[in-house]
């Protein structure tokens, strides 16, 4: 399979990098943090979209190696950006189901934020439902761990997953990402509507944040705003940008 060898050398080659997508406080429209997104961009096969090779890298386990390459660059960009007197907001990192199974995410994590100077509270990591339920218990002692350096933690994904709700209570998280599918049809779909007021409601009955994803419309943004979700992240407000066009809308300290 072609991509497997390419997807190994892209990292030496420098062919990954990160697109950041803003997450707004939907009250003033101020940024209060990002995504970090990873393309990839290979001199043969042009830009490939991270839905083709990540699942090809947690099958060859070259994943590792993609999360660790994303964690480092944003705590490098991180301490970068506040050298030059940026205002940086928190940066949210995607890591796959199968590093965080691993045990040693939280060692490595902590290794990455010393080595780079790298705060804890810039950092919050985005796990699926999925994650938890491969192995609650585990998850458990990994998501403490991170927890105690001060990293925040998020679901991402949250409602499409198979998963028991009672993780919610026990597990030292900060808070949910409501999939874009619940998003993408409000206003038209009333059971979307149904569900994402749903999810607001449990968030907020559980002390945990909540921000909704692939918000593109005003129409959405009005229902989420009446339904209580303060933040959001999508198309209307930024889709992932480079580092130069990210750090044009922050603010200088
Ligand atoms: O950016 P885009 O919508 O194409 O992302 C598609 C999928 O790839 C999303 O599910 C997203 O979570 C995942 N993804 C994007 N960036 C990263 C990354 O840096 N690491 C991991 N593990 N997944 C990522
Ligand atoms: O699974 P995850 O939530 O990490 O995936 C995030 C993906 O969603 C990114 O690849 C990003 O490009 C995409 N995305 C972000 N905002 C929007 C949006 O408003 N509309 C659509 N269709 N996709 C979006
Ligand atoms: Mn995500
Ligand atoms: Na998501």
């Amino acid at each position: 399979f072609l991509m497997v060898g390419a997807l190994r050398n892209a990292i030496e080659n420098q062919q990954f990098v990160l697109h950041y997508q803003p997450q707004i406080d939907l009250r003033d429209n101020s940024i209060i943090g990002a995504e970090a997104l990873i393309r990839w961009n290979d001199p043969q096969m042009g830009t490939i979209p991270p839905s083709r090779f990540i699942p090809v890298a947690e099958k060859t386990g070259m994943i590792q190696n993609i999360d660790r390459w994303v964690l480092n660059t944003v705590c490098h960009n991180i301490h970068q950006w506040q050298q030059q007197g940026y205002r940086v907001p928190r940066i949210s990192i995607n890591i796959s189901a199968r590093h965080f199974g691993s045990n040693i995410l939280a060692d490595e994590v902590a290794a990455i934020l010393d080595h780079h100077q790298c705060s804890s509270e810039l950092i919050e990591l985005e796990i699926t439902e999925g994650v938890i339920m491969n192995n609650p218990s585990r998850a458990g002692k990994e998501l403490k761990q991170l927890r105690e350096m001060g990293i925040r933690l998020a679901i991402d994904d949250f409602g499409t997953g198979y998963s028991s709700l009672s993780y919610l209570k026990t597990l030292p998280l900060d808070r949910l990402k409501i999939d874009q599918s619940f998003i993408s049809d409000i206003p038209e779909d009333k059971n979307d509507q149904a569900i994402s007021r749903a999810i607001i409601a449990l968030a907020n009955s559980l002390g945990l944040e909540v921000i909704a994803e692939g918000m593109e419309t005003e129409q959405q943004r009005q229902f989420l705003i009446e339904e209580g979700c303060l933040y959001a992240q999508g198309f209307l407000f930024s889709k992932g940008v480079p580092e130069h066009s990210f750090l044009s809308l922050l603010k200088k300290v």
